[in-house]
């Protein structure tokens, strides 16, 4: 068994398979959802692409892509987002959810948040952040698995995202979790993410990224990870909720705490941003579907299984 780390008073023990990056901060917050997050079934390590260590990948990327991760940023305001409010490719309703008169405001997805490299670049930043916490992901044993584990390259080609930037063998089964206190010299300039903390009331007053009353957490779910309904602690996460969505896309579905039929079901691609404050926040409870749940369909066709990294920003 291994004991979750970072909660002095936290006695928790974790089962042993997902040692590594889990509840790294003492928020009361995280033993809530560390409750409800975690569903572990036995299963055999998770095979993914050739072995390339992160920073290596890092490093790459930030001198290749710089480029094309600079593009005209467009103000906020006036990028493409759908509410809960109006018909909406990424969103459908389940049963017939309370309309509060704050729902248009309490929650909004932008669909293309970020572009490919700028996903690219940020995906590489958390991964290189949750592998440096993760006792499985030693250089060694990275390398040792490399030799056996056949690429996942092949089965992404179709499939979903960024597939190709999980390398090697994870030793997690679901969930791993870092929380992302700086961004290290090696991840470059990452001055154009301070647009994502811009969504968040109370941390828009500064071009710091991360700026300094705020809190980021990288959440990476396997192909077999899923994340059950809760609603975030109420106390210590602040009143607006941002999380952007890198890889393969899930559901996050949300439902009414009183009666689950009702609520609704948001598609999260790849590049995607999502907002959830107010009613929605404190009234419906939120999660991230599992592949074999049946809602995880949309237009009429299963969602491609995949490596899901999500970067979660609050207040802190
Ligand atoms: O990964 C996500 O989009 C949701 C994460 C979540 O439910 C949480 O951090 O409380």
């Amino acid at each position: 068994m291994a004991v979750c780390r970072g909660h002095a008073e936290h006695t928790e023990t974790l089962p042993a398979p997902v040692t590594g990056a889990i509840c790294q901060q003492s928020q009361v917050a995280l033993r809530f959802r560390w409750c409800n997050l975690h569903r572990i079934r036995p299963r055999p390590p998770l095979s993914s692409s050739p072995d390339r260590s992160p920073a290596d990948t890092l490093h790459r990327l930030t001198t290749t892509t710089k480029k094309s991760t600079m593009r005209a940023t467009r103000p906020l305001e006036q990028l493409l987002k759908y509410t809960l409010t109006s018909p909406s490719p990424l969103i459908r309703i389940r049963g017939s959810p309370k309309a509060p008169p704050t729902l248009a405001e309490d929650f909004a997805i932008y669909p293309s948040f970020f572009n490919e490299a700028e996903c690219r670049q940020l995906l590489s930043i958390a991964l290189w952040k949750l592998d440096r916490l993760d006792v499985t992901r030693k250089r060694g044993s990275r390398r040792r698995s490399a030799s056996s584990a056949p690429a996942a390259a092949a089965a992404t080609e179709d499939g979903a995202p960024l597939q190709d930037m999980f390398t090697g063998t994870y030793g997690f089964e679901e969930y791993r979790e870092a929380l992302i206190s700086n961004y290290p010299p090696v991840a470059g300039d990452v001055s154009w993410l301070s647009r994502l903390y811009q969504l968040v009331p109370g941390l828009e007053g500064t071009t710091d990224v991360p700026p300094p009353n705020s809190s980021t957490h990288a959440l990476h779910l396997s192909p077999e990870g899923e994340i059950l309904a809760h609603v975030d602690n109420v106390e210590a996460s602040g009143q607006t909720i941002v999380g952007a969505s890198l890889g393969a896309a899930r559901i996050l579905r949300l439902e009414d705490k009183e009666d689950k039929q009702h609520g609704w079901d948001v598609l999260m691609p790849s590049g995607s941003v999502y907002m959830q404050k107010g009613d929605v926040r404190y009234g419906y409870e939120h999660s991230v579907l599992g592949y074999n749940h049946e809602g995880s369909h949309w237009d009429g066709e299963r969602l491609k299984p995949g490596h899901r990294v999500s970067f979660m920003v609050r207040v802190s």
